[in-house]
């Protein structure tokens, strides 16, 4: 069952109009504007945080950032796609994106526990788990991507001239591991389930986060409809076989499958299970989309994610004229595995299916490849565009949103034959 937001979020808005949602560090005219976007009248336009500038180092990200392997932007490392070429199905983790609101905390799995607390629980009632709590329930294993909702964000500039705020990543804030847990269904029912529940919010053990205007919002955390929670969600101790490196949440972090990175909470130290709809910055002013095409106070909460495609190849690859090359990439979505990739590489004059190989895969990614011989030297454009097994094929364009998320159209990629 895949969750989808919007009426489960307008239900959460009547009920915070009735007293009966808790908004613990969202402002009153946040939900004003969201209400007005759910259908009554106008509101105010959103205000916008500043540009993300690139740095020459990303503070408080713990493992290397080689630059043959990443980009660095800010706080968070992107992951270069010619840096994933031959490495097989999962990202391996040293090359794995990183995006941190603030930085990396280093906790010790020894020290560590997990709250669950709220008055979703029987009895309202605080429950620990340590690690070896964990590991003493069945473990599952599961192959997901993380994906930032802001993949592709700098395209929104690139191709379409739009100005939209945030990191600018290329295609890079995605990674696909094997994720090993338990399941968030598992600790909740052991944690004692009422059934009054309706919302679950993990929040992060990382520090406060500031935005650039100077507003402390608190701990990273996002309010997941209980439906959603006790559906695929993991609470994961491993990735790719090893224990989950510092970066991506040692030493437990929450994998929402299918949905955007934020839903996955790194570092994640307590859970709140309410009986009442729950918001947070993170489902009220960020991840969202806002816009000339949505609703004043924007859509419902972001959930799942949309078709992308990637060359393993930089931007601006230099290639031989006149010899045969084998170019590769990968293609996923959200709402399905990717069952067909069209490449073309002449700007979209002529196009033809890409070989896949893998099999269309539910939370995960194809990878691909194509022959060219580039015939005489000279610039060209690579593109490719996939198709989901939900008949969702990436467009020409992607609708403009002023935090530039879900960015689907089908990229364009430079490269010179030489
Ligand atoms: N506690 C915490 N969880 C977090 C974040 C964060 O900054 N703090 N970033 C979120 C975002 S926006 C994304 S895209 C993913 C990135 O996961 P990764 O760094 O393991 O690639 O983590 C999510 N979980
Ligand atoms: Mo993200």
């Amino acid at each position: 069952m895949r969750t989808h937001e919007s009426a489960y979020d307008r239900r959460r808005l009547r009920q915070w109009l009735a007293g009966e949602a808790r908004a613990d560090g969202v402002s009153r005219r946040d939900l004003l504007r969201l209400l007005a976007a759910a259908g009554a009248a106008g509101a105010a336009p959103v205000a916008l945080g500043a540009p993300a500038r690139a740095a020459a180092t990303a503070p408080g990200i713990v493992k290397p950032l080689p630059e043959e392997l990443f980009t660095v932007r800010g706080t968070n490392a992107e992951t270069r796609f010619a840096a994933l070429a031959g490495t097989g199905y999962h990202t391996p983790n040293d090359r794995f994106f990183v995006r941190n609101h603030t930085s990396t905390p280093v906790l010790s799995a020894a020290d560590w526990a997990l709250t669950v607390h709220g008055d979703g629980l029987t009895r309202d009632r605080t429950v620990d788990f340590s690690l070896a709590d964990l590991r003493k329930l069945p473990s599952v294993t599961h192959t997901a991507f993380v994906e930032c909702a802001g993949n592709g964000r700098s395209l929104f500039t690139a191709q379409q001239g739009q100005t939209v705020s945030g990191t600018s990543w290329t295609l890079g804030a995605i990674g696909v591991a094997r994720w090993r847990g338990v399941r968030l269904a598992d600790v909740l029912r052991r944690a004692g389930l009422s059934r009054r529940a309706v919302d679950v919010m993990p929040r992060g053990l990382d520090a406060d986060y500031v935005t650039a205007d100077g507003a402390g919002l608190g701990r990273v955390r996002r309010p997941l409809p209980l439906s959603k929670a006790l559906d695929d969600v993991l609470l994961a101790y491993e990735m790719n076989g090893e224990p989950l490196p510092p970066d991506h949440g040692h030493p437990v972090r929450v994998l929402v499958p299918s949905w955007i990175g934020i839903a996955s909470i790194k570092w994640v130290g307590d859970i709140e299970v309410s009986a009442e709809p729950l918001y947070s910055p993170w489902n009220t002013d960020f991840y969202r989309l806002f816009g000339d095409a949505y609703p004043d106070g924007g859509t419902a909460p972001l959930t799942g994610q949309t078709v992308k495609s990637a060359w393993e190849l930089d931007a601006g690859a230099k290639l031989a004229a006149g010899t045969a090359h084998r170019l590769t990439g990968r293609s996923w979505s959200g709402a399905g595995g990717v069952v067909r990739v069209d490449v073309s590489t002449d700007g979209g004059g002529t196009w033809h299916g890409a070989r896949l190989h893998d099999a269309p895969r539910r939370d995960g990614w194809v990878r691909w490849s194509t022959r060219w011989r580039p015939p005489t030297p000279g610039p060209y454009t690579l593109l490719a565009r996939a198709t989901d097994s939900a008949g969702r094929t990436q467009p020409d364009s992607t609708v403009h949103n002023t935090q530039g998320y879900l960015f689907d159209a089908v990229a364009r990629h430079p490269v010179n034959a030489v």
